[in-house]
């Protein structure tokens, strides 16, 4: 059986649960970071020398990267349907995956650390305000993109779609202002009917408020 290490509250371990969740496939999660810590500890670190979340174990395969990890579930198990086999329609797909890592989820991070998991005494409001323009920006392009298409690689629901969207949540509600993005507005509502996204990502992020370790 599968077996997932990570926080539920975690981010980056979301997108693996929400993937898991899309495929029905059964699963082990076993606590780790948080109250039940473990990262440290030689055995995870074996799994992954990071010493981070997720990990996901499959027989005798050992995945880190939770982008790395969606596509290794898709590839896997979805072939044909969150995966799309031809190279160049996947690539629909992957060029977002690769953008939430590299360019929304600094700036994201930046803001969800800066705002909801530093102390308000504590804030830098100028570091602030410059990562929340940064987001606003991204998911500005974003909602120019779904302008044209219902999901991030077309018509239909992708494993594309996963990383960007794991975001959607916390920042509509952690309480910074986000900009007009109407098309962006109208694929969270699409995502809201999926019930994997409503059970992984709708989740309460509350422990995690003024909480700057873990
Ligand atoms: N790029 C990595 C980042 C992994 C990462 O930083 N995970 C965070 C949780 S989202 C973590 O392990 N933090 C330490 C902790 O929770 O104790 C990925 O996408 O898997």
């Amino acid at each position: 059986m599968i077996k997932i290490w990570g926080r539920r509250s975690a981010y980056n371990v979301q997108k693996v649960l929400w993937t898991i969740g899309e495929l029905g496939l059964a699963y082990q999660h076993i606590d780790a970071s948080g109250s039940a810590g473990g990262l440290d500890q030689p055995d995870f670190l074996a799994m992954n020398p990071h010493g981070r979340i997720p990990v996901l174990v499959d027989d005798n395969l050992t995945v880190w990267e939770s982008n790395s990890i969606v596509r290794y579930l898709c590839a896997n198990y979805s072939r044909d349907h969150l995966w799309a086999e031809a190279p160049a329609k996947r690539s629909l797909a992957e060029r977002w995956m690769d953008w939430e890592l590299a360019t929304l989820q600094p700036d994201f991070l930046d803001l969800f650390w800066g705002f909801y998991r530093t102390p308000e005494a504590l804030r830098d409001q100028q570091k602030i305000q410059h990562a929340s323009l940064r987001c606003q920006k991204h998911f500005a392009l974003l909602d120019a993109h779904l302008a044209e298409q219902a999901f991030v690689a077309g018509d239909a629901f992708s494993m594309g779609d996963i990383p960007v969207a794991t975001s959607l949540y916390r920042y509509f509600e952690m309480g910074t202002p986000t900009p007009e993005i109407p098309n962006v507005r109208r694929w969270y509502g699409a995502l809201f009917e999926r019930k994997a996204f409503r059970e992984y990502i709708m989740t309460s992020f509350d422990e995690l408020y003024a909480r700057q370790t873990f």
